[in-house]
């Protein structure tokens, strides 16, 4: 017998014999996906560290590979976006490194030049950590990148060192 199409529940029920495969294709791995709720609200607020005032995409910082320590997102609302160019395809790690506590989960995202995402990190423990390499089969490149880093729920503050590594 045939499958119908589109598979109606009702079928897989009543045991038709049909096979449903589901495939996930999407690299992206989120070690704990939905124990954070993203920010809906930048407050536009900006810490007193380097390359702020940094809180819109528009106002991205220009940083080139390296660590850059003192960071922070600070005081509540706070978004930091960096700005990245890459000449040709590249491997490139970003880490966000800072200890986690109850009020104080950063988050991150990787944005491509339009700007949309095109990887996240939302762990609930210490750091941050985006990868995308040849030997992942999604290095990315050439072009400019933007990276978001901002608390897990509006209220959480926390200092950080960004780490961008290009290889
Ligand atoms: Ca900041
Ligand atoms: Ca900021
Ligand atoms: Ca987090």
């Amino acid at each position: 017998m045939p499958c119908p199409w589109p598979l109606a529940l009702a079928s897989l029920w009543a045991g038709a014999g049909c096979s449903l495969i589901v495939t996930f294709d999407d690299p992206i791995a989120d070690a704990s996906p939905g124990a954070d709720t993203a920010p809906t609200v930048d407050a536009g607020a900006s810490d007193a560290g380097a390359f702020e005032p940094n809180d819109t995409v528009l106002q991205a910082a220009v940083i080139t590979p390296g660590t850059y320590a003192g960071l922070a997102i600070m005081p509540a609302g706070d978004h930091d976006w960096f700005k990245f160019s890459l000449a040709g395809t590249s491997d490139v790690t970003i880490d966000v490194l800072f200890t986690n506590g109850a009020v104080d989960d950063l988050d991150a995202k990787l944005y491509d030049m339009t700007p949309t995402p095109i990887a996240n990190s939302s762990g609930i423990v210490d750091n941050e950590h985006i990868i995308r390499s040849a030997a992942m089969m999604n290095a990315i490149g050439p072009g400019d990148f933007y990276i978001e880093i901002f608390g897990a729920m509006n209220n959480r503050q926390n200092s950080y060192t960004l780490v961008l590594t290009v290889q």
